[in-house]
């Protein structure tokens, strides 16, 4: 096992990764940059680094910089976290170069999660359900409106380097096509440097539903059930549960085998998501693989009661994966608040600021990953993310009482929060009968 990891990353990631390596007699590395000074991260772990300015491209994305500090410091290994470096592959490369191993999946692994379009090609070869949508790269706007034509509209354009609904453009009709087309390969060149993309049907109004995998570096995989993610506002989930209310046991093994099937035919090891959307008939297609730990895991961690940073650190370490399918066991329902520094009545603008007061959610079933504190102040720099509010409970309706309670509980003052909009989600009698698609929050939004 690793004596000693350094934590590429910032706020609550970073202490959920410290803690973890505490719980294994793993020393930490904390990197941090001049805006972070005081966090948390920093104080808590063993030894810690300045790396750079408080711009993230001049810190937390300078991989030289973070490379040069395990080497200082003597880290045999380097946990990403999520966002930032996590799922790039050029980091992952120049972890190995340095004899440093990267706490994820394989660099090659990286590679193709991160090109879209070669991935659905390979799937599609597999037998996963995609989109009906092209084979390959589509390179011109007629090609495009055949396809289009061909699986009827609305069709949604994406970028191949994109993801996480970066980079997608839909087209009503085949006038809109060609408008949509150019548009859309310029974005792509523009935000991915490459101006690859594909097309898919548009499928209206799909439930967002990822399946949690773990794989060793000796082919074992299993699958830790799904989470439920529909509920989001651009791309920027609000709220994730698991298990999903629309998901039984059938399709769970469905979709769970589809999972691993995926990662092992791109070769992926460690912890890993792979996205499906569900249509109005439960129909499942993939979407994407999201080659990193995510920041919903905590849901996963409560019903299936295994601890998804141990597992990343022991499969990194070359250890075999010390359970199998029949062992994995859900229990009870897990259910996620992410709290934003941000305010709900301005498009979820971002309010960064000291915190003057605060009082966090505690008691039975309720877990809070968070790295604020009295007087903490939350950086403009960075993601608004001041934490999550995880609880649990042995069902769905106990799960979304036990949320309403710990909300209520969570006293932040000096910033405006976004604990008061979850409140009112949790009320929503939609949302308590688990009627969730993508749209949602549209919807909820304009009923006000
Ligand atoms: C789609 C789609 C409908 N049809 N693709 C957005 C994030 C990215 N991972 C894929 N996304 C979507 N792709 C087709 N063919 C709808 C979405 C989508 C979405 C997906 C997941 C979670 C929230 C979403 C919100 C709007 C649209």
């Amino acid at each position: 096992m690793f004596k000693k990891i350094l934590i590429a990353n910032r706020g609550e990631i970073a202490l959920r990764i410290i803690r973890a390596c505490k719980e294994m007699n793993i020393r930490t590395v904390a990197v941090f940059s001049d805006a972070d000074e005081e966090s948390l991260h920093v104080k808590s772990a063993d030894e810690a680094v300045n790396i750079g300015p408080s711009l993230s491209r001049k810190s937390y994305l300078n991989k030289d910089k973070i490379i040069q500090a395990a080497k200082n410091t003597g880290a045999e290994a380097i946990h990403p976290g999520y966002g930032f470096l996590s799922e790039s592959d050029s980091f992952a490369g120049a972890c190995s170069d340095n004899n440093i191993i990267f706490i994820g999946p394989p660099k090659d692994a990286l590679a193709m999660a991160g090109n879209k379009s070669e991935a659905r090609k390979v799937l599609i070869r597999l037998g996963i359900p995609v989109i009906p949508g092209s084979d390959d790269l589509v390179s011109s706007p007629e090609e495009a409106a055949t396809i289009a034509k061909k699986v009827g509209y609305p069709v949604i354009i994406k970028a191949s380097r994109g993801g996480g609904g970066r980079g997608m453009r839909i087209a009503h009709n085949a006038k809109d096509l060609t408008e949509v087309f150019s548009i859309a390969s310029g974005e792509a060149g523009a935000t991915f440097g490459n101006p690859d993309i594909y097309i898919e049907k548009y499928i209206i109004k799909p439930r967002h539903i990822e399946i949690q995998i773990l794989g060793d570096q000796y082919g074992n995989y299993v699958y830790l059930g799904e989470r439920e993610c529909s509920i989001q506002k651009r791309y920027q989930k609000l709220i994730e549960e698991s298990p999903s209310p629309c998901i039984d046991k059938d399709l769970r093994e469905k979709m769970g085998t589809a999972a691993i099937k995926v990662a092992r035919a791109v070769g992926y090891s460690n912890a890993g998501t792979i996205e499906f959307l569900l249509d109005g008939n439960r129909n499942y297609y993939f979407m994407e693989v999201n080659a990193r730990l995510q920041v919903e895991h905590p849901v996963t961690e409560l019903v299936t009661g295994i601890d998804l940073v141990w597992q990343q650190i022991r499969i990194a370490a070359g250890e075999k994966l010390p359970f199998t399918q029949k062992n994995i066991t859900q229990r009870g329902w897990a259910i996620e608040c992410r709290i934003n520094a941000a305010d709900p009545d301005d498009n979820f603008m971002p309010c960064p600021g000291v915190i003057e007061e605060l009082t966090l959610p505690d008691g039975p079933g309720v877990r809070v990953d968070t790295h604020i504190y009295r007087n903490y102040e939350v950086s403009p720099f960075y993601d608004s993310l001041i934490g999550k509010l995880i609880v649990l409970g042995e069902d769905r309706n106990m799960a979304i009482r036990r949320m309403q309670r710990a909300l209520s509980e969570f006293r932040v003052e000096g910033i405006k929060v976004t604990v008061p909009f979850h409140a009112k989600v949790l009320q929503d009698k939609n949302f308590i009968s688990g009627d969730i698609d993508t749209h949602f929050i549209d919807k909820f939004e304009t009923a006000k």
